[in-house]
């Protein structure tokens, strides 16, 4: 079994929905057990500044799909959200994004592990600290402030219900 960590990120719409939807996606997919969840943050815009703050959070899964075909998925499910990918660094109603994945260094064209971004984004390490103290160095958290504590993956697959 390989154990991964995913972040998740929505700055249009009901931006809740859009990540318990995603969520819901990576658990109730066949080949993924989402093991434990962040709270969620509301982030600032990193990147492109001028576009609606983020709800983010980070997932760990557990998993028998490769890497490869974990990014197929969070895609779909991308997708099925509604993402449109026009601008870089743009608005999304979800980006997932594969942080970690085992311990394994992965270079292919449209997949590097670990994310090579992720060490510098407070948006991820706060959440991604969250649920594992020891995968990453702290950071300051400027730009992110805890917006709903969740209790555990099934008080969030709950969530809307
Ligand atoms: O890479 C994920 C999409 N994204 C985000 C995000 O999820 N949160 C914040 N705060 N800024 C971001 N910029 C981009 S691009």
């Amino acid at each position: 079994m390989n154990v991964a960590y995913v972040s998740i990120g929505s700055n249009i719409g009901d931006r809740l929905r859009h990540l318990t939807e995603a969520v819901r996606g990576l658990h109730f997919h066949e080949g993924i057990t989402v093991t434990s969840v962040s709270s969620v943050y509301e982030t600032a815009p990193v990147g492109f500044t001028e576009q609606a703050d983020f709800l983010n959070m980070v997932l760990c899964v557990e998993t028998d799909l490769a890497a490869q075909h974990l990014l197929e998925v969070c895609q779909k499910i991308e997708h099925g959200l509604g993402r449109v990918r026009d601008i870089r660094w743009g608005p999304r109603t979800a980006d997932l994004d594969v942080l970690l994945y085992n311990n394994d260094n992965i270079i292919t064209e449209n997949l590097i592990v670990p994310h090579p971004r992720m060490h510098e984004r407070a948006f991820v390490l706060v959440p991604l600290l969250e649920i594992a103290p020891l995968m990453a160095d702290p950071m300051p958290d400027e730009g992110v402030l805890l917006w709903k504590k969740v209790n555990g993956v099934d008080d969030f697959l709950l969530e809307g219900e």
